[in-house]
C-alpha cells in the first residue's frame, strides 16, 4: 500500500507545530496521547521524545520492539535512559549547538535582572510606589568573580558574553580544558570560594545531582549570587531556600527547578529571587532550530544510518 514505507515514529507527547508538520511529511507519526493499537507500537521505529513528554525509559521500550532511534528535542537529554537504550542497542541524539547562544544571552538577562533587581524595580513602578520616592539601591556585577559550573558549548558562550562585561571568569569541571584562558578549579567548593557568582550549566541526571549544595553555597558567601540555567536536579533546592533564608548567599536567578513546574513556596515568596519558567532556548527561532535538528537526526537515520548529532557514549548514565 503506497505510504505504508514511511518509517513509524512515535510522538510521547506533542512538539512544536513547525516539526510535527515537518514529521507528519516524512513518517507515519503515532500520537501517544491517542492511544494507538498495540499493534502499530510494534512497528515504531523512531521517537521524538522532550523533557515535556516524561522519562523514555526501558517501561516504555519494552512496549516498542522495533525502537531502533529516539531523537531528543533539547542539549540535555536526563530525560532519557540513556544506558537502557544502548543496552537495546537503540541510538539517542539531541540537539547541541543550535541553542548555546540563546542560553547565554537569556543567562547574562537573568544575572543582570537578579543582580540589579529588574523585575523588583519594574514591579515597583507598576506599584506606583516611584512617585513615593526613588527605588533601593541595589548590588552590582561590577568587581565580580564569575564562577561557570560546566564549561561547555553553552558555558563558553555565556563565558565570550562575560569578557566583554569585564569580570573575571573561573570554571569547574571535572577536567581542566586545554587551551582555555580562565582559571579551573578542581571542586565546586574550591571554584564557589573563589567568586561571588556561580553559574551552574552542567548536564542533570544522577552525576551532577546536587552538585550545587549547602557547602558549595556557604562557600560562595554572603555576597554570592546563584544562577541556575542547567537542571532543577543540580542544585539542592531545599539547601537553597536555607542559604537565601540565613543570608548564606545574597540572591539567585533560577531558570530551572528540581520539579518543574512546581515552584516552591517559600522561593515565591522571598524578595531576593528571580524566578523563570525555563525559559533557556524557549525563543520561536531557536525552537524551531531545535525542532528542524530533531527532525534531520531522524530523516539522516533512516535515510544513511547516520544521525547528524548522535549524544556521545557516556561511562554512566545520567538518568536521574
Ligand atoms: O566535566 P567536563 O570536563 O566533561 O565538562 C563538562 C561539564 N560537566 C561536568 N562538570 C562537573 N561535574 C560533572 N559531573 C560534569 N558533567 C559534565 O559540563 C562540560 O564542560 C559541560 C557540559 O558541556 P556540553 O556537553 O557542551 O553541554 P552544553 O551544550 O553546554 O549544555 C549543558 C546543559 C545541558 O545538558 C542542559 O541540561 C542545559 O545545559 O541546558
Amino acid at each position: 500500500m503506497p505510504g505504508t514505507t514511511k518509517p513509524a515514529i512515535l510522538l510521547p507527547a506533542p512538539v512544536l507545530p513547525s516539526a510535527m508538520e515537518a514529521l507528519d511529511g516524512q513518517f507515519t507519526v503515532y500520537r501517544l496521547w491517542e492511544n494507538p493499537a498495540r499493534e502499530a507500537l510494534a512497528c515504531v521505529r523512531g521517537m521524538a521524545a522532550s523533557t515535556l513528554a516524561g522519562p523514555v525509559g526501558a517501561g516504555l521500550f519494552d512496549q516498542l520492539p522495533a525502537l531502533e532511534i529516539v531523537a531528543n528535542f533539547g542539549v540535555g537529554y536526563d530525560n532519557i535512559d540513556v544506558a537502557a537504550a544502548a543496552a537495546r542497542g537503540i541510538v539517542v541524539t539531541n540537539t547541541p549547538g543550535v541553542l548555546d547562544e540563546e542560553v547565554a544571552d537569556l543567562t547574562l538577562g537573568l544575572l543582570l535582572a537578579t543582580l540589579r533587581r529588574l523585575p523588583q524595580a519594574d514591579a515597583f513602578v507598576r506599584a506606583g510606589h516611584w512617585e513615593a520616592g526613588g527605588f533601593p539601591l541595589s548590588p552590582s556585577l561590577r568587581g565580580r568573580q564569575i564562577g561557570i559550573l560546566g564549561l561547555g558549548g553553552i558555558g563558553k558562550a555565556i563565558a565570550r558574553r562575560l569578557e566583554g562585561f569585564g569580570v573575571d571568569i573561573a570554571y569547574h569541571g571535572r577536567t581542566r580544558q586545554p587551551g582555555v584562558a580562565y582559571r579551573w578549579h578542581p571542586t565546586p567548593v574550591a571554584l564557589a570560594q573563589a567568586c561571588d557568582v556561580l553559574i551552574a550549566i552542567v548536564p542533570g541526571g544522577q552525576a551532577t545531582r546536587h552538585l550545587v549544595d549547602g557547602e558549595v553555597l556557604a562557600a560562595l558567601g554572603p555576597q554570592g549570587v546563584l544562577i541556575n540555567v542547567a537542571r532543577g536536579s543540580v542544585v539542592d533546592e531545599a539547601a537553597l531556600i536555607e542559604a537565601l533564608q540565613r543570608g548564606d548567599i545574597l540572591a539567585a536567578g533560577l531558570d530551572v527547578f528540581e520539579r518543574e513546574p512546581h515552584v516552591p513556596q517559600a522561593l515565591r515568596a522571598m524578595d531576593n529571587v528571580v524566578l523563570l519558567p525555563h525559559l533557556g532556548s524557549a525563543s520561536e527561532l531557536t525552537r524551531r532550530a531545535m525542532g528542524a535538528l530533531m527532525v534531520e537526526n531522524l530523516v539522516r537515520w533512516f535515510a544513511t544510518g547516520t544521525p547528524v548529532t548522535p549524544v556521545t557514549p557516556v561511562a554512566e548514565t545520567p538518568f536521574g
